[in-house]
This record gives C-alpha cells, sequence and structure tokens, in this order.
C-alpha cells in the first residue's frame, strides 16, 4: 500500500496513446519512472476498457518494481481490477464521494480542478491531490478549457487543503514558476511523451524543478 504522504509530485507524468506511439506507453512510463517521475497516469480517452486494462495491467506490473504509483484515468473498475494505486477523475466524471465509496480509503483519488468555484464544491476528505488547469494553451487536450495562467494556478493552489499539481502545456522552462505558485508538481504529457528521449525529459523537468 502506498503512503499517501510520501508521494513525489514534482514530475507527473501523464500517459498519451498518440504521443507514444513510436516509443510505446510501457517504455515511456519506465523510461519516466527510473529517470525520476514519482507518479505515472494511464490517460487514454478513446481506448476500449480491454485495451485500458490490458496497457494498466503492464503498467502495474513494471511501476510496481520501481515503487511508482499507477493512476488510472476515469476508469474505476480498470483501476479495481488491476489495483492500481490511484483513480483520478474530472468535474465529467464520476463524483468523488461516488469513486471513494467505490474505491475505499486506500488508493490515491486526484480529481481535475479549472476554477476556485470547482474548489469550493469539493470535499477534500474524499481527495487526496487536485490537477489544475490547465495553466497554459495546450494541444494535447482537445476539448481543454481557457487557460487559468500562473496566476490562476497560485489562487487554488493557496485555497486548497490538499496537494495541487498543475498542468496544460507546462514544460522543463516553467518548472521554476510552477514551483513558485505553491503547487507541489507538474503534470505533463508532451514535455515528456514522443520526445525523442522520455528519461532525458523527465531529468530535465526534475532539475528545472529543484533549481527553483
Ligand atoms: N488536462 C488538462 S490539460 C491536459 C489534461 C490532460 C493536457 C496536458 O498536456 P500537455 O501536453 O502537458 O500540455
Amino acid at each position: 500500500m502506498i503512503d499517501k504522504s510520501l508521494i513525489d509530485y514534482r514530475v507527473y507524468l501523464v500517459l498519451d496513446p498518440d504521443l507514444c506511439a513510436d516509443f510505446g506507453m510501457v517504455e515511456t512510463a519506465v523510461a519516466a519512472a527510473q529517470a525520476g517521475a514519482g507518479l505515472v497516469q494511464l490517460r487514454a480517452p478513446g481506448w476500449k476498457k480491454k485495451a485500458m486494462y490490458e496497457c494498466a495491467l503492464a503498467l502495474k506490473e513494471k511501476l510496481a518494481a520501481l515503487n511508482v504509483p499507477l493512476i488510472i484515468d476515469d476508469h474505476v473498475d480498470v483501476a479495481m481490477a488491476v489495483q492500481a494505486d490511484g483513480i483520478h477523475v474530472g468535474q465529467k466524471d464520476l463524483p468523488v464521494d461516488v469513486v471513494r465509496k467505490l474505491v475505499g480509503p486506500d488508493m490515491i483519488v486526484g480529481l481535475s480542478i479549472n476554477s476556485l468555484d470547482e474548489l469550493k464544491q469539493m470535499d477534500p476528505d474524499r481527495v487526496d491531490y487536485i490537477g489544475v488547469g490547465p495553466v497554459f494553451r495546450t494541444s494535447t487536450k482537445k476539448d481543454a478549457a481557457s487557460p487559468i495562467g500562473l496566476k490562476g494556478l497560485e489562487a487554488i493552489v493557496r485555497a486548497s487543503q490538499v496537494p495541487a499539481v498543475g498542468i496544460g502545456g507546462i514544460k522543463a522552462c516553467h518548472m521554476g514558476e510552477v514551483a513558485a505558485t505553491g503547487a507541489k508538481g507538474a503534470a505533463v504529457v508532451s514535455a515528456i511523451c514522443g520526445t525523442r528521449d522520455p528519461a532525458l525529459a523527465t531529468e530535465a523537468l526534475l532539475s528545472a524543478w529543484q533549481a527553483r
């Protein structure tokens, strides 16, 4: 079982099947985890359940050996079936009180937050962390809301009772500014997935965070 107080949110890899098509989902996750990513999320909105399950199973095996938690996006049943470490839901997915009832107290539960209003409506007793954004413009998530900027991120981070990570358009050059908002880390897709060397990209993000 994961000790939630020890989660390293600094570089949180969110996998994307299109961007990982050449290097591979599992290969990208392993390279990033070995290079210091503290969390990996399987996010594949276009995938059918079976593909999600099979990839989750493969990821769980590899990441458990590296002691890096696996988070499943949206699919509570897949998260439970592979004994993933966590589940991440958005505002249009199952409500977090329902999710928490289904997964129990030990699983990590993350929620996407785009505004202070959404944060106010959240019960912090049911959620372990929030993903806040999009901070910057991103082309990775086609239906992403308007960017909230670093100021928007900071306002939500300050008001949050649970750890927050920024997400959306974050590259190594932004890590210092994201850290300065009080966020515990940055969740990234294209800063790692689809790059020539996912391990090197992860290291660059981590050292930029540490150099803040
Ligand atoms: N949620 C908000 S923005 C986003 C998600 C999943 C995509 C972030 O991708 P990138 O490539 O890091 O901008």
